[in-house]
């Protein structure tokens, strides 16, 4: 919280290389038109306009996006500190995934990977030490196919498909291109929703369990917690939930320990997910 009571949202946008996640940030913070786009330099150029305060819901929002390449976090490059995008992952309020409707491709990670490193980064307790019941920290989030003005002759992603996708993980979608700021605006109002909705999720189970605690005298195993909150927000709709409270990157590296993830989630990989 600010001095002046404005909440500081930290919000990353999350997306495969070229889907248009600096067009739209810089859309939404600089009303800036993406035919004019240029590389910026992030510290020089752009650091001035870094944040955007929103009125949502009768308060002020301070939302600060960042963008962030998903397609890092499986390239595995050893000249990146990849560090530095995990941390942003696992420090933000909330999450748009951003795809692009032309390129079916883009929209087939970030449902998948995409979405799963996001919940591999987030915390599993708070700054004070007590632990997330539902394995880890629970994100706002929206999904966010990009591009618009390019259906007519280019759409790869049907938005009956991304739609249901998203239903599915609680959380909304929209279609848009990077020349409409009202409906950015619009996103990152919703985000801001969907980021007070997992805050206050995380606290009813936090208080939640420890009532349990107290009248039971005993915790609850950790595993079974995370998966009875699993089961509660697939029938929760504008709810996410934290994909798993393994976080097992060390043994076999990234692609063994999405799998295992991937495996152990079921609910996260509807039939139709691909079917575009
Ligand atoms: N037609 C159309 N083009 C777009 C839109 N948004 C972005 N673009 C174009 O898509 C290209 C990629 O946009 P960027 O914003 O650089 O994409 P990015 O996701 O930041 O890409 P990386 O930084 O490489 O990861 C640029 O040529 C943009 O002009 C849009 O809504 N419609
Ligand atoms: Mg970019």
């Amino acid at each position: 919280m600010s001095a002046k009571g404005i909440r500081r949202r930290e919000v990353v946008v999350l997306g495969e290389p070229g889907v248009g996640k600096t067009c739209v940030v810089d859309k939404f913070l600089r009303n800036t038109h993406f035919a004019c786009y240029e590389v910026i330099d992030p510290i020089g150029d752009m650091y001035p306009y870094y944040f955007r305060t929103l009125e949502v819901d009768g308060e002020s929002e301070r939302i600060e996006p960042l963008d962030v390449n998903s397609a890092l976090f499986r390239e595995q490059d050893p000249n990146l500190n990849l560090g530095t995008f995990e941390a942003m992952l696992s420090r933000a309020a909330g999450v748009v995934l951003l795809y692009d409707i032309t390129c079916k491709k883009s929209y087939e990670n970030i449902t998948s990977e995409g979405y799963l490193t996001v919940w591999c980064n987030r915390k599993a307790e708070r700054a004070d030490g007590e632990k997330y019941p539902a394995g880890r920290q629970r994100v706002g989030c929206v999904l966010v196919g990009n591009k618009l003005d390019l259906a007519g002759e280019k759409r790869e992603v049907r938005s009956e498909v991304a739609a249901e996708w998203a239903s599915m993980q609680g959380m909304r979608f929209y279609e848009l291109d990077a020349y409409n700021r009202e409906a950015i605006e619009e996103v990152m109002r919703d985000l801001v929703r969907s980021i007070k909705k997992a805050e206050r999720r995380d606290e009813e189970d936090i208080q939640m369990s420890k009532h349990t605690v107290e009248r039971t005298g005993e915790g609850t195993s950790q595993d079974a917690e995370g998966r009875a909150g699993n089961q509660q927000a697939s029938q929760d709709a504008g709810d996410q939930q934290p994909a798993s409270s393994s976080k097992s990157k060390e043994k076999g590296g990234w692609r063994k320990s999405m799998s295992l993830l991937w495996d152990a989630l079921p609910r996260l990989t509807p039939k139709a997910k691909h079917s575009t």
